[in-house]
């Protein structure tokens, strides 16, 4: 079966919903494999192993200068696979830059979930035929907007469910209280997933928050707060699968903060040897989501060497043949950018343009 197929494939039967108090620590959750089919667990660690050597790719793209930026997921991979496949294809996804994988994981062709990254505005796949929006970059907005369409589609009597992905340190700001509220409140089928990677680019969670956990804040909107392993992608699958199923039933949102670890640098832009202790990225590579699934499906005789080693092939001939499509130039005209906004150019952005559009017919690229 393929990444898509996989992606595409219907959750598994609805179990007990996780809701009310807070779990103490993510190793209290319940035995993660419990309602989780083998074949479907097989799915998850290719989704995982080919999600895995994508951030690898594009990590190599923005060192060639091919990416203008890449905001690397590698050691969150549990929680990008375990939620994508957690949802219906008709259920929306609010991603931000670093959801790559989770959106590869939906089935949207590589190429097109680049496409932002390489500079332009706008984004390479269809937000409404994906049901996924544009990944975002400004903080937490994503929440506002899947609250709303949420909200919109509870009133509509249409049975989808939006999940909003967030970072830890975006729980800081105003956008995401007011759409924790707001969904609340008007009971909007949302499932907030803080990927809590322990760092907002160079600030540690500690100096974001003084809440005992992320998952704690759910109290006081009134909505059940979740605290999972992120690490375990079988943990990430039920809580979200669950949380939806919650929500479809109309009784609202809740908020899941699955703890992980972001092994690479915030972004290629960034030196994280100035802000994290050195070894520390080495604890959490002992507990790589990966490695993790590999090690547990190989005891539970779901997966065998063979098998591992066709996958990983698998994944480096995904990765090569992304390499080749991802030489042929990017299609965009770079004058767009300058249209659409403003009915008259101000003078600096006309001077701007006056100026590329030179450029362009120096390069012979000119209208
Ligand atoms: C409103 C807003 N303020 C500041 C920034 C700059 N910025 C980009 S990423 C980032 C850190 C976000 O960290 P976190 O929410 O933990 O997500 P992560 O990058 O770890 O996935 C900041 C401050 C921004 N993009 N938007």
């Amino acid at each position: 079966m393929t990444v898509l197929e996989a992606a595409t494939a219907a959750p598994a039967p609805a179990g007990p919903v996780t809701a009310g108090p807070v779990t103490a620590a993510p190793a209290a959750a319940a035995p993660a494999a419990a309602g989780v089919p083998p074949d479907r667990q097989l799915l998850m660690y290719r989704a995982m192993v080919v999600g895995r050597a994508f951030n690898r790719q594009a990590t190599a793209f923005s060192r060639q200068g091919r990416l203008a930026v890449y905001p690397s997921s590698r050691g969150q991979e549990a929680c990008q696979v375990g939620s994508a496949l957690a949802v219906r294809p008709t259920d929306w996804l609010f991603p931000t830059y670093r959801e790559s994988v989770a959106l590869l994981t939906r089935g949207i062709d590589p190429v097109q979930v680049l496409t932002l990254f390489r500079g332009d505005q706008h984004c390479g796949y269809d937000p409404v035929t994906e049901h996924t929006a544009p990944q975002c970059t400004p903080l937490a907005t994503q929440c506002l907007h899947a609250a709303g369409l949420a909200d919109a589609a509870r009133m509509a009597g249409d049975p989808i469910v939006a999940l909003a992905y967030i970072g830890d340190g975006a729980t800081s700001e105003g956008d995401f209280h007011e759409a924790l509220n707001y969904a609340a409140v008007r009971r909007a089928p949302v499932v907030f997933l803080v990927q809590n990677n322990q760092y907002a680019i160079s600030v540690p969670l500690a100096k974001q928050t003084a809440a005992r956990t992320l998952a704690d804040k759910a109290a006081g909107y009134g909505m059940p707060g979740v605290r999972i392993d992120g690490n375990d992608v079988l943990q990430v699958y039920r809580a979200v699968h669950d949380a939806a199923e919650r929500a479809r039933a109309g009784h609202g949102p809740t908020l899941i903060e699955a703890v992980t670890y972001r092994i690479d640098a915030h972004t290629n832009a960034d030196d994280d040897t100035r802000y994290r202790p050195a070894g520390e990225a080495d604890v959490w590579a002992a507990q790589d989501p990966v490695d993790r699934l590999e090690r547990d499906l190989l005891a539970a005789g779901v997966l065998d060497r063979a098998a591992a080693d066709g996958i990983a092939a698998a994944a480096d001939a995904f990765a090569g043949e992304l390499s080749a499509r991802f030489s042929a130039p990017p299609t965009g005209d770079p004058m767009q950018m300058f249209r659409h906004v403003y009915h008259h150019l101000p003078p600096h952005l006309r001077e701007q343009s006056e100026r590329l559009a030179a450029e362009l017919a120096a390069d012979g690229q000119g209208d």
